[in-house]
């Protein structure tokens, strides 16, 4: 048989602990539980959007081939987080690694209160444009049916993100 691979497109987060270091751990649970980590962003220092009372965030991009479901990736993400001592007490709260799906090859997906691919607001955040830009410029978002590139050309977002 044939395995069928999928680009999956995440965001990596962190601003609690160390938050190098928990950028680095998730990426080997990733490759360990996920696939081949493909393509990887640079860091990128961010400051906190919505929330802002809380500390300044690590964000990278990364590109992952996998044989798994959107759904199987959400649950092995989830369950990476918390290996990784995640625990959810606020929404948008501070984490030690918060591990999104942005797109999942050019699926659109939408499992009611669950998971919605594309990420429903990656267009209007810089803090993930800018590290997607670095690794996907010109994939196309498959409901706005535009490049990535573009989407952070027409950005309204001036929160700081700063390449490090
Ligand atoms: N994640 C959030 C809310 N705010 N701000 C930055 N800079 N980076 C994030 O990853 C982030 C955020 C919810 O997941
Ligand atoms: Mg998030
Ligand atoms: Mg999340």
């Amino acid at each position: 048989m044939v395995l069928e691979y999928k680009e999956v497109y995440m965001l990596l987060g962190s601003n609690l602990g160390d938050r190098e270091l928990m950028m680095r751990q998730a990426i080997e649970r990733i490759e360990a539980e996920i696939g081949d980590v493909c393509l990887r962003s640079s860091l990128y220092e961010t400051a906190p959007w919505g929330n802002t009372a809380q500390p300044a965030f690590l964000n990278m991009a990364i590109m992952v081939q996998t044989t798994l479901s959107a759904l199987e990736v959400l649950e092995k993400a989830l369950n990476i987080e918390k290996q990784l001592g995640r625990q959810r007490t606020e929404r948008w709260g501070s984490r030690t690694i918060d591990i999104d799906l942005i797109f999942y090859a050019s699926a659109i997906v939408s499992v009611e209160g669950k998971l919605t691919i594309p990420h429903p607001e990656m267009q209007n955040r810089r803090f993930v444009l800018e590290p997607l830009a670095e690794i996907a410029a010109t994939y196309i978002h498959p409901v706005l049916n535009s490049k990535v590139e573009d989407l952070l050309q027409s950005l309204h977002d001036d929160t700081a993100v700063k390449k490090i």
